[in-house]
Parts: C-alpha cells; structure tokens; sequence
C-alpha cells in the first residue's frame, strides 16, 4: 500500500495505487454509477470513453471509435499509447488487469499521472468490468496484440499476446450484466449526445459512433476543428445572429486551459453552457461566475467608452445576456466538484482567470468592432426597458391574482379529486374534442382544458406578452405551481399533464410549443416526467361486429393481413370520435398508452426547441415529421 509517488513524464506501472476488489461495485452498483437503469447502463459507455478522453487530453490520442454491436455489446477503442502491459511488480499481474480489477487503480486517485482529467466519474474501467457478464480488453503496444477477457470482472486467463499490430491503442468490449441493470439494450442517441458534445469540447479529437445492430445500423463521425465556436455555432443555427462568427479565444494559464464562446442571436433566451474538464457543471462555479461578472464589467465598460451609458446608467447581468448563446470550458489539473449534483465547479482561482481573460479578450473583441458594440449596447437597452415593463407586467397579474389558484380559468372542467398525486389534466386542441373529453373522462380524477388553436410561440416573444396570452393564462392558472423562478412544483394541482391533439402536422405543431412553453416556464415539469402525450387511434376497423381500434400504419398493415377485408375509418382528428371512443381509446387508464416526455439533457434539448421553433420551416417539418426525439420512454 505505502508506495512513493514518483514524479515521471509518463506512468510506470508502479504509480498504480492499489486499492480493493470489485466486490462492492457488484453489491453497490448505485454507489459507483449513479443507478441501474438506462442512465447507468449508459453511464458504463461514458466511463470507458472518459479513459481515452484522457490519454486524448494527454496528447496521446486522436481518434475514438464507439460501436454498438450486433449482438448488442458495446466497442470503445482509442488510438492512444494502449494501457501499459507490463507486470506490476507487487501484484505479479500485468497493469492492464490491476487497472480492470482494481478499484480506484491509477493515476486519477494518485496524485501522478494525467494532468486534466475528469475525475467525477473517474472510478473507470475496473467498474464498467464488475458490471459488465463479459468484458475484453484489448491492447495494440510496441509491435504486439494483447488480450484479456473477463466474465462479471474475473479475468479468464492472464493477459497474452494473440497477434501482432502496426498501431497503439487500447480497444474495450463489454456486454452489461443484466442481472445487474433494468435493461441493457443500448440508446444510439444519447450516446450520440454525449459524444458529438465531447467532440465540441476536444478541438480536433475525431470521434466516430457506429451503431451494427440488424435494422438500425448508422454511423456517425464528430470532429470539430473550431471546437466550442462550433457549438455556438450550432446553437444558433437557425438563428439571426448578431455576429457573423462566434466570438471565440483559447488561453492557456500554466495547466489551465480557459475556452470561451460567444455569439448572440435574435430571442431573449440565455443558453449558456459551463464545462470544466468536458464534464458539464449544470451548477455553475466559479468559471461561469468569472465569465457572466466580467461580461457584465465589460459591456458596462464599453458602454461608458462609446458614450451610450451616461453617468450612472448601467444595465444588468440578465439584460447583457438577453439572447446569449455561450460555452465557458476550462480544463484545470485538480478540479473540485461541489453542489448537490457535484457539478458545480469551487477551484475559485478560476473566477478570476475566466475573468481576466475575458477582459482582455472580449473587451478587445469589442475595442476593434464598434458598429457590434453599439448594436450590443442598444439590444442591452432594449432589454432593460422590456425587463421594466414585464417586471410591471408580472406585478400586477400577480396582484390581480390572475396567476393565482384560487380563480380556475371558465372553460376548464376540473376533478373532484383534490390530492394532486391521483389528478390528471389533458390539455385538448379545440373546443369540440374538449367537449368529447368533458362526457368521455372520469371527472373523479381527469380534468380537461380545451386550448383554442395555435398557442403562442414563447421563444419569440418577451415574458410581458407571454402572460397577456388568454391560452397560457389558463395554464398556469389551472396548473397552480405559477411559472419560471416562481415555480413551485409543490403546488402542482395534477401529476400528470398530458396533452391531447390530433395525430396531423396541425397538432404536432401545438403539441411542440406546449412542450417549448413548459421547457422554458415550467422546466421541472418535464424534468420530473410530469408532461405526457396522448396516444389516440389512427384507424378504426370494423368486421361484422368486431371493432379495433389501430394506433400505427404499422398496425394497420398486421391487422389487414389477419383479419382480411374489412371496413376501415381513418381518425382525422379527436373531434370524430365520440366521448366513449375518446374514453376507449385515449384516456381510460387501464388500456390506454401514453408517451412520457423525458429530456435526454438541456443541451440537446434546447437544440432541439431551436430547430422546432427557428425561423427555418424546413428543419422544423423534417422534425415534426419525425417527432419522436423528445419523446422516449414509453409508458403504458
Ligand atoms: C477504450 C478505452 O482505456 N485507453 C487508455 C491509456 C494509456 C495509459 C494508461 C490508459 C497506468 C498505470 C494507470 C500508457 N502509457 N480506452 C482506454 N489508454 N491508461 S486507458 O495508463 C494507465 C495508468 O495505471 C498510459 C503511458 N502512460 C499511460
């Protein structure tokens, strides 16, 4: 156990510190990967991919390959220098296996080793290999093959050289334990996610996804030589931008690498997005702190400079970020990870660096640009004023008691029940299948909210004009849990609320800007999977005296096939339907089906209300045409 450090360039194999087995990984799976659902099984890919984001951060690696494979296992491999293969000298096994088979094995706990390195996650491969019915590593160093394989993280045979290789890396197989996890079938698309938002983050780093499973084989391939710039960049893509490209620096402070990314379009949403060693710190710390202060200083400085702010004038932090897209990614050696998540960054030194490089960078940037710098400053005005007028705006809904729970809005036919817990509440497009809803439902526990045509678009509007809205009104009445920083998920007046519309582009499109309104004004709505979609028949098929009802073109066809000829009457809208088909098809509990709208996370989402909700029609009907995204788990 008592070994020295030794400070060295590169590893040996003896700055391993050896600590347990892998025992408790198995009995507290939770404790190492967070839970055992998709998350965690999903959690295991991250893991693997971080060891060779890490030699990649070392200099050693350009090129990831992750591959989902036929037989549902999952391939990660690196061009790095390959885990060293040499035999370690007190555990008389090679350093590949202590580091498959050790808990807490390696630099990452050490104290040597790599410079930047995550370290959130950090307990790394011998985790992935306690969890995984099988794992094979693979390592291609100094001319030789190697090879290792284990089953539920006991190694088969010693590590052996099964070939020759004109290359390095390390490549790792694993096929997830279900005894362990709820399901182990792998999600190509959060994957994707999370890989297309390391390659942002790691300038240059080639990284290439590939899916072989029968029927869904894909490939994907993220490199990004602008880096974040290129984020931004596509933050924003359907967007008016303020500047032609993305504001952008790349400062190095010692180990410390500061990476900033701004670039301002035409909505009144902040989008800014902090990272400290490619780990998203959804709580802040001090880089963001750094990056918004000085934001802040700077235009206010600039402001004075060119004569458009006069003595006292000032505008705040939240007018000189109305409509911001930026990413703040530092990469520093012994980051220290606080708050409830552990993802708020406390190195403070880092305050002050972001801010000075800010400073000097941004504040130039806006030095050499004047005509940016006054259309800036007027959009910082505008937004001062607009804040005004919607602060009085707020005020007096609020007074009027408008917002408040106490006056449910007319046209909503509430429940009896009053413990929120059994409430449900569908949101129905038009008046005539909100009449359907009122007869079909059971007014026990459903209560029904007929929404009159297109709700408004809030991403395009300011928060004064949303709340003039007679639609939105009604919501946040009937809902009861008020909106944005007010929003009490406690007060909630129904645990599910589930929107209804009719199975066209019509009511795909207001089902998207109820979920963008939730997104922006009610997010832990859909965090905490309260927002449901309704799941009405496409076809009824009558033969004799037997009626189906069919929820997919896909059903349609199996029943065809089976049932013969038939009569078939194609659903346009809910309003066809009578109150006990509705209650039959779509709202009685015991048989409907319902989607459960989850957010794989904010970015991809919030990419996702850009492109549905943008200026640019194509990308918004290519979506509404797929429209499944957002909508992942199934729930019956
Ligand atoms: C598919 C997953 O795990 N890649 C890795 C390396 C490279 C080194 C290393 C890894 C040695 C003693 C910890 C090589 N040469 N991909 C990966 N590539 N680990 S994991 O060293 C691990 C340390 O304990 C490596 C020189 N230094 C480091």
């Amino acid at each position: 156990m008592e070994e020295k450090k030794k400070v060295e360039q590169n590893y040996g194999e003896q700055q391993i510190q050896v600590l347990e087995g892998l025992d408790p990984v198995r009995k507290r799976p939770g404790m190492y990967i967070g839970s055992t659902d998709l998350r965690g099984l999903h959690h295991l890919v991250q893991e693997i991919v971080d060891n060779s984001i890490d030699e990649a951060l070392s200099g050693y690696c350009d090129t990831i390959t992750v591959t989902v494979n036929s037989d549902g296992s999952c391939t990660v491999q690196d061009n790095g220098r390959g885990i060293p293969t040499a035999m370690h000298h007190t555990e008389k096994i090679s350093a590949v296996e202590v580091v498959l088979t050790k808990l807490h094995a390696g630099g990452k706990f050490g104290g040597g080793g790599y410079k930047i390195s995550g370290g959130l996650h950090g307990v790394g491969l011998s985790v992935v290999n306690a969890l995984s019915e099988w794992l094979e590593v693979e390592v291609f160093q100094d001319g030789k093959h190697f090879k290792q394989v284990y089953n539920r993280g006991i190694p088969q045979a010693p590590l052996k050289v099964i070939g020759e290789a004109d290359f390095t890396g390390t490549k790792v197989t694993f096929y997830p334990d279900d005894e362990i996890f709820e399901s182990i079938v792998f999600n190509y698309d959060t994957i994707k996610t999370r890989l297309r938002e390391l390659a942002y983050l790691n300038k240059g780093l080639k990284i290439i996804m590939e899916d072989k499973r029968a029927g869904q084989e894909k490939k994907d391939t993220f490199c990004y030589e602008g880096g974040i710039a290129h984020f931004v960049e596509d933050l924003n893509r359907n967007k008016d931008t303020l500047f032609e490209k993305p504001f952008y620096f790349d400062e190095f402070f010692g180990d410390n690498e500061i990476e900033v990314a701004v670039q301002y379009n035409d909505s009144y949403a902040e989008n800014i997005y902090s990272f400290a060693n490619n780990i998203n710190t959804e709580e802040g710390g001090a880089h963001l702190d750094g990056f918004k202060n000085s934001l802040t200083k700077i235009i206010n400085d600039a402001g004075k400079r060119i004569g458009v702010l006069k003595n006292d004038d000032k505008v705040s932090g939240e007018d000189v970020r109305e409509g911001i897209s930026a990413v703040v990614s530092v990469k520093l050696t012994e980051p220290q990870f606080e708050g409830q998540t552990k993802t708020k960054l406390g190195n403070s030194e880092m305050r002050t660096l972001v801010s000075r490089a800010m400073t000097e960078k941004f504040g130039t940037f806006l030095e050499e640009n004047p005509a940016i710098t006054k259309e800036l400053l007027m959009r910082c005005l505008t937004a001062q004023r607009a804040r005004e007028a919607a602060r009085q705006a707020r005020e007096s809904t609020r007074r009027k008691g408008a917002l408040e729970s106490t006056t449910l809005p007319g046209k909503l036919a509430d429940c009896s029940e009053k413990n929120p817990e059994y409430c449900e509440i569908y949101l129905v497009e038009g008046d005539s299948a909100g009449g359907s809803a009122k007869q079909g439902r059971d007014r026990r526990f459903q209560a029904i909210l007929p929404l009159r045509g297109k709700i408004l678009n809030v991403e395009k509007v300011r928060v004064n004009r949303v709340l003039e809205n007679e639609e939105i009104k009604s919501m946040i009445t009937a809902f009861g849990a008020g909106m944005l920083d007010d929003f009490d998920e406690s007060k909630l007046r129904y645990d599910r609320i589930i929107c209804m519309t009719d199975a066209d582009v019509d009511g795909s499109h207001i089902r998207i800007l109820l979920l963008t309104f939730f997104f922006r004004f009610m997010r832990p709505l859909i965090e905490h999977g309260h927002v449901y979609i309704a799941q009405p028949p496409l076809y009824k098929a009558t033969k004799g005296k037997t009626e189906k009802y069919l929820y997919s073109d896909k059903e349609l066809q199996e029943y065809l096939a089976e049932a013969g000829k038939c009569d078939i009457q194609r659903y346009k809208g809910l309003g066809e339907m009578n109150p006990e088909q509705l209650w039959e098809t779509t709202m009685n509990p015991e048989t409907r089906t319902m989607l459960k709208v989850t957010m794989e996370d904010a970015v991809e989402a919030d990419s996702m209300f850009n492109v549905l909700m943008g200026e640019k029609p194509e990308l918004r009907k290519a979506f509404i045409e797929q429209n499944a995204k957002l909508v992942t788990d199934l729930d019956v």
